[in-house]
Formats: C-alpha cells, sequence, structure tokens
C-alpha cells in the first residue's frame, strides 16, 4: 500500500482537448452527440475527469482549434482556467492542416512557408507563456510522398534553423518538445522519424528542447521501453503521448492492446529514480471515435495509474540480483509477478483516503453528466460535419 501510494501521490497525466472533440479516420467520422465542440466545452469536460479522477490538472491545447486567434485569445483561456480549475498544459502548434503545408511546413523548400511556420511556434511559445504553461509540443508533420521529390538533406538544415529560431524565443523554464513519428501523413520520407532525429534535433536547437515519445509512434517491432531508457539517460526525454495501436497510429484508448508494453515503459522510468519527476510531461494523446469521450479519457486515466502502481512494485533490489546473477527465469518472474499483481483494491483505498470515487468509471455513469452534456449538445453536434472544433 505504502509503496503503491508514494508511487500515485506523485502521478498526474495530462489530458487532451482534441480527446473531447469528434475526430475521426480518414475515412470518415461517427459524430457523439455528447462531444465538445467550443473550447469551454472541452474545459468543462476536462474538469469533469480531474474531480473523478484527481489526478488531471491540466489540459492539453491545440492552437488552431482551441485559440484560433493566437495569443488574443490567452485571456479567454485564462477565465476558463479559473471557471473549471483547470490549467492550461502543454501547447500545440499546428503545423500540419494549412493548405501551404503540402509539402512541408518547417521543412518546406519555399522559406517564405518557412518562415510563417516558424513564427508560429514562436507565437505558440508566446501563448504558453501567456497563459503560464511550460511546454511547446513539436508535432512536425513534414515528409514526402515520393522518391527524389524532396532533398532530404536540405530539408534537415532547414529544420534546424528553424527550430534554432523557436528555442531563440523561449522564456526561461519553457521548454519545446520534439516528437518524432515514422510515417503519415507522408509515405515516403517523414522529416523527423524516429528518436534520434529528434534528438540530435532537440540537441542542436538548445538545452530547453527536449524529445516526446508518442507511444503510438513506432514501428511494430520497435522496443520502445529501451528507447525510453537511452532518452533518460541522456537527460533528452521531455514527455509522453500515451495511447495504444495494434497497427500504426491509432490512437487507442492507453493500454488497451498491450498493458504490459506500458508497464515494461514505466518500470525503465522507476528504474532510473526518474518515477514522479516533473521534467517528464505523463500526457495522453488519443482521438478514436467509438468509445464515448468522457468514459475513454477516465479509463485511460485509471488504466495509467493502474500500470503505473504495478511498475512501482517491482522487487527492485531483489530484480537486481537475479540480473546481475544472470537468473534469466527467475529475473523474468521477479518482473512478472508485479505485473500480474491486482493493484485495484489498493488503488481504491487510495482514492477513498483522498476524497475521490473509488471507481472512476462507475461514478461518471452515475454522475450523469454524459446524459446531461449529450441532450445540450446533440442539436449544435447534429448540425456540425466540421472534424475538429
Ligand atoms: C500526430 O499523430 C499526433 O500524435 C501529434 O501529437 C498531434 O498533435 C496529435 O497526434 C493530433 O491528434
Ligand atoms: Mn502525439
Ligand atoms: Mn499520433
Amino acid at each position: 500500500m505504502e509503496q503503491i501510494s508514494r508511487a500515485l501521490d506523485t502521478f498526474q497525466i495530462e489530458i487532451p482537448s482534441w480527446g473531447f472533440a469528434n475526430t475521426g479516420t480518414r475515412f470518415g467520422k461517427f459524430q457523439q452527440a455528447a462531444a465538445a465542440s467550443t473550447i469551454e466545452e472541452k474545459f468543462a469536460d476536462a474538469a469533469q475527469v480531474h474531480a473523478l479522477t484527481g489526478v488531471t490538472p491540466t489540459l492539453a491545447l491545440h492552437v488552431q482549434w482551441d485559440l484560433p486567434q493566437g495569443v488574443k485569445d490567452a485571456g479567454a483561456i485564462k477565465a476558463l482556467e479559473a471557471k473549471y480549475g483547470i490549467r492550461a498544459g502543454s501547447i500545440n502548434p499546428n503545423l500540419f492542416q494549412d493548405q501551404e503545408y503540402k509539402f512541408g511546413s518547417i521543412a518546406n523548400p519555399d522559406p517564405a512557408i518557412r518562415e510563417r511556420a516558424t513564427s508560429h511556434m514562436i507565437e505558440s511559445a508566446a501563448i504558453a507563456a501567456a497563459v503560464g504553461s511550460r511546454d511547446i509540443s513539436l508535432w512536425i508533420a513534414d515528409g514526402s510522398n515520393y522518391p527524389g521529390t524532396q532533398s532530404i538533406s536540405r530539408r534537415i538544415g532547414w529544420m534546424e534553423e528553424s527550430l534554432s529560431a523557436l528555442h531563440a524565443a523561449l522564456v526561461p523554464g519553457q521548454r519545446m518538445l520534439v516528437e518524432y513519428k515514422p510515417f503519415e501523413p507522408a509515405f515516403y520520407h517523414t522529416d523527423v522519424a524516429d528518436w534520434g532525429m529528434a534528438l540530435e534535433l532537440a540537441r542542436s536547437a538548445g538545452p530547453q528542447a527536449r524529445v516526446l515519445v508518442d507511444t503510438g509512434h513506432h514501428y511494430q517491432a520497435q522496443n520502445i521501453e529501451q528507447i525510453v531508457a537511452w532518452l533518460l539517460h541522456l537527460n533528452a526525454l521531455g514527455g509522453f503521448h500515451f495511447n495504444d495501436r495494434r497497427f500504426a497510429d491509432d490512437d487507442l484508448t492507453l493500454g488497451s492492446i498491450d498493458p504490459y508494453q506500458l508497464f515494461r515503459i514505466f518500470h525503465e522510468i522507476h528504474e532510473q529514480g526518474a518515477g514522479g519527476s516533473a521534467d517528464i510531461a505523463f500526457m495522453i494523446d488519443q482521438s478514436h471515435n467509438i468509445k464515448g469521450k468522457l468514459e475513454a479519457m477516465v479509463q485511460s486515466v485509471v488504466t495509467a495509474q493502474e500500470l503505473y502502481a504495478k511498475a512501482a512494485l517491482i522487487d527492485r533490489p531483489r530484480l537486481r540480483e537475479l540480473q546481475d546473477s544472470s537468473r534469466t527465469v527467475e529475473a523474468e518472474e521477479c518482473f512478472r509477478d508485479a505485473f500480474w499483481q491486482d493493484v485495484r483494491p489498493t488503488l481504491r483505498d487510495w482514492r477513498r483516503t483522498r476524497g475521490l470515487p473509488e471507481d472512476p468509471l462507475a461514478a461518471l455513469r452515475e454522475s450523469g453528466y454524459v446524459e446531461r452534456i449529450t441532450a445540450e449538445r446533440r442539436e449544435r453536434n447534429a448540425k456540425s460535419i466540421s472534424t475538429y472544433a
């Protein structure tokens, strides 16, 4: 109980504004009457998740979707923070939706487009400063679809220039997180395709830059926990986007396909004594359209807590001893022993002693919140056909 409590007391996880909105796949989307379509609704939903779980005090914002007027919207965000008791979390510039980004944003061969993309990132840093949020989270969707059609090597230099310009605009304490992804939307080459590229770009940008690991952004056989171990070792891990997948970047709810994967990642964090470190931003990045948005978010938060607690339970001194004497099966069983433990009763106690509902999902159902927002939002959502609010 004590071990679990200590781990959980320092565990918080950020939830994404877009996880409450109607989103879809490349092929279409199934609209949900209860989906949030205004920034206020996203704050309201986030506040509900925080009231039920107690561990989601911040909401990640996507600039184009949530602050369409840029820094001018910062005042409105501050007002929502005060009203709902939820703080703005990471600020995500949008470098992928404008028509002019067809051939890239900060790696576009057109210097005028690179310049505008860079200004957008710098404005995002200004938004972050205005709302008092630390991290600017960068997903560079740039790439190309056919061999020979873009200069892979010149684009590296353009990205370095642009990211250095952003770094120069950061205020002390701010961080820029560089997210990588192997493919999609580009299908021949992606400019920031893996952790090596992200790490090098972060390093060349400067000391306030770190790497962001999205669990859905890897090839199938890749050992993600090993990447995490290396990034921790190099003091280069800025944070995570958690989600799960079966095939590619499926954005399914966290731990739904392979909970053991996330357990192994959390183990590496505890192993290097980085549990509870404010320097590692735990964030959820999921946007499926089958589960109810609120239910899916609560489910993911609870699953994250369970897996984090399980990983904290590993008998580390014993494991080290077994590893050092290469007792393979015993070491593996020591490791798995923690994974197989049912931590849910302890989690219920932990919640009760903190005045939280023992079963946040059941409490969500009993609260009637989803029914209420469904009734309130149904008519407007039925009329809306846009993907993102
Ligand atoms: C891209 O696949 C990504 O993971 C980035 O983090 C974006 O900001 C997010 O998804 C948008 O849904
Ligand atoms: Mn992501
Ligand atoms: Mn993704």
